[in-house]
Parts: structure tokens; C-alpha cells; sequence
């Protein structure tokens, strides 16, 4: 495993000026500890969370498709590879040379890289422990390979648009001229359906926004009393995004790290934005960072799109 090491210490400092913020702020990226990333596994069988279920459909579909695409004997990056679930079916069609990976949970990547180690004998596999969105390398190892990313999930939506040029540009160098980036992106849809998505009424989503405080209270001596929160989530039409927040239904004070910090009731704490793009302006933003759109795959029930991308 290839570990680097800033994914360590940053929740700390993260959370202490994402509480000194106004309004408060924790970045989503915190979501995935242990029981984080099942609970967002749990999110992704809900049948009000389409996401999941249309993007495999879509891979089911396409796979032998999106493999003659990407090309043989490439480099196969995944950013955020969680499970690797969506992932079996390109390893599958695709039979990469090398299967890179990148995941800011240690145990999941371990967990993953070892049931895949099991299930593909012929795979060579270079698992990176890291925080894709900050800035990382690619182990010497991969110089001279045929590179294309892959991000599926839609989690480019975390992004903010400027954030998530951003983002693209530097996969787009990381691939290098020749290379791509294989992409799920969730498309705009109706607003009941886009809330409903991140409101379940199971509650499992509220579990998983809430995971957060659980989270801050282990890892950073925190204080949190949950039943004093609650989750929100809303479709901002005018942004074009999904956004989660923890709602203090008090006037209360929490203690994190050794420090104070005052919520009054009502308050909201942001903890995720998901972007919703159409293709086109989707497309639009990937080539202002240095990518052509090259294929696009659409589901037909649920507006969800894999997209492939060739850097320049
Ligand atoms: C993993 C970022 C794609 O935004 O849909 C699911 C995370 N948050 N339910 C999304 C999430 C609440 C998910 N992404």
C-alpha cells in the first residue's frame, strides 16, 4: 500500500476552523470512518437513493463498451474506490494492467484490496491510501503507463463547479495527453425526487449526516448530544445542489478538542453540497479543464450518465 500521509491529522484542523466558520462547516470528505462508509453503503441500496443502482445497471449494460473505449493494457485509477462494487464489472470487461485504488478510509481500501486480491488472481493491484481531492502523487511506479481515471457515484458533486474544474484539471494532468477519465454523473431531476434521495424516510441518511458528530466525539474529545441535532437536506434550485446540514434544535454549547463553540437553535451546520449537472453543462466544464468529451452512456429510467473523457 501506498500511503500518504496528510489524511492523518487534517480532521482536526478541518473541524476546529469549519466550526469557527460562520456559518459552521465540516467538509463531506469526513463522512467515511468505519461505520460511515457502511452507513453510505446502506444509503446506496435505499430505494429513494437511485444513484447506485442505475450507475451498476449502466455498467452491467456497457461494460465490454466502456473497456474497448478505455483502451488495453491501461492503468485503471479509481478516485474514491470505497467497496470497488461498480468497479468489478470494468475490472471485469476491462482486465487492466494495473488497478490503482485511492481511498481516504485505510480500512475499506484494505478490506477491498483483499477481496479483490481473492477474486481476480490475474490482477495486479496499487492500493493508495490518500485524499483524492488533495494534492497527491502518483507513485513512481505508474510513469509511462496508459492512465484513465475513474470516478463513478457522482462524487465530482461534492465539488463546488470552480472546485470540481479544479479537480478535473489536475486528473487531467495526472493522466497526461492520450489519457481519460471514466465518469458518473448524476443529472438534474425533478426537486421531490432529488430530496426524497437524501431524506429517506428510514432515516439511514440522517444516521449517516449525524455519523459526523459521532465521529467528532470519539476522534477529537467531543461533546455532541445527538438527540440535540437534526438532519437536514434540500434541493437549492438556484445553485443546482443537494445540501445536508446538522441542525442544533437548541441554544447550546459543544465542546471539540478542548475548545468551545456556540450553536443558537435553529442553527445549521453545512455538511454537504451534491451538485446536479445536465450533460452538457457538464461537458462544458470538463473541457474548460483540459478534457474532450469522447462517449456518453445514459440510463434511460433515472437521469444518470457515464461519461468518457480524453485529455488533451
Ligand atoms: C458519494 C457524494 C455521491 O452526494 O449522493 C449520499 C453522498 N450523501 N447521501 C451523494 C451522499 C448523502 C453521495 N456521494
Amino acid at each position: 500500500m501506498h500511503v500518504q500521509a496528510p489524511v492523518v491529522d487534517r480532521f482536526r484542523e478541518d473541524v476546529l476552523a469549519g466550526l469557527a466558520r460562520v456559518p459552521k462547516r465540516v467538509p463531506p470528505k469526513y463522512f467515511y470512518d468505519e461505520r460511515g462508509s457502511r452507513l453510505f453503503e446502506a444509503i446506496c441500496e435505499l430505494p429513494e437513493y437511485p444513484i447506485t443502482r442505475v450507475e451498476t445497471a449502466l455498467m452491467q449494460r456497457h461494460s465490454e463498451e466502456m473497456a474497448a473505449c478505455l483502451g488495453k493494457d491501461v492503468w485503471l485509477i479509481e478516485y474514491g474506490s470505497g467497496n470497488s462494487r461498480k468497479s468489478r464489472l470494468l475490472l471485469e470487461a476491462l482486465r487492466p494492467a494495473v488497478y490503482m485504488p485511492i481511498d481516504i478510509s485505510v480500512e475499506m481500501l484494505e478490506r477491498t484490496a483483499r477481496e479483490l486480491a481473492l477474486r481476480y488472481p490475474w490482477l495486479r493491484i496499487e492500493a493508495v491510501w490518500a485524499d483524492y481531492a488533495e494534492a497527491w502523487e502518483l507513485p513512481p511506479v505508474a510513469a509511462g503507463a496508459r492512465r484513465v481515471a475513474y470516478f463513478p457515484g457522482s462524487s465530482i458533486g461534492n465539488f463546488d463547479p470552480e472546485e470540481a474544474r479544479r479537480f478535473l484539471a489536475s486528473a487531467a494532468r495526472l493522466v497526461g495527453a492520450g489519457g481519460g477519465m471514466l465518469i458518473g454523473i448524476d443529472l438534474k431531476r425533478g426537486v421531490d425526487r432529488l430530496t426524497r434521495a437524501y431524506d429517506d424516510p428510514q432515516g439511514v441518511t440522517a444516521q449517516f449526516n449525524l455519523n459526523l458528530l459521532v465521529r467528532i466525539n470519539r476522534e477529537l474529545q467531543g461533546d455532541f448530544v445527538l438527540e440535540r441535532f437534526r438532519h437536514v437536506a434540500f434541493y437549492n434550485e438556484a445553485r443546482g445542489r443537494v445540501e445536508m446540514h446538522l441542525q442544533s434544535i437548541t441554544h447550546q454549547q459543544v465542546a471539540v478538542a478542548g475548545r468551545r463553540f456556540g450553536f443558537f437553535a435553529g442553527e445549521a451546520m453545512h455538511t454537504e453540497n451534491s451538485y446536479k449537472y445536465s450533460v452538457e453543462e457538464f461537458e462544458e466544464l470538463a473541457r474548460t479543464a483540459g478534457f474532450s468529451p469522447r462517449r456518453r452512456w445514459l440510463a434511460g429510467e433515472d437521469p444518470f450518465a457515464v461519461l468518457y473523457l480524453e485529455a488533451a
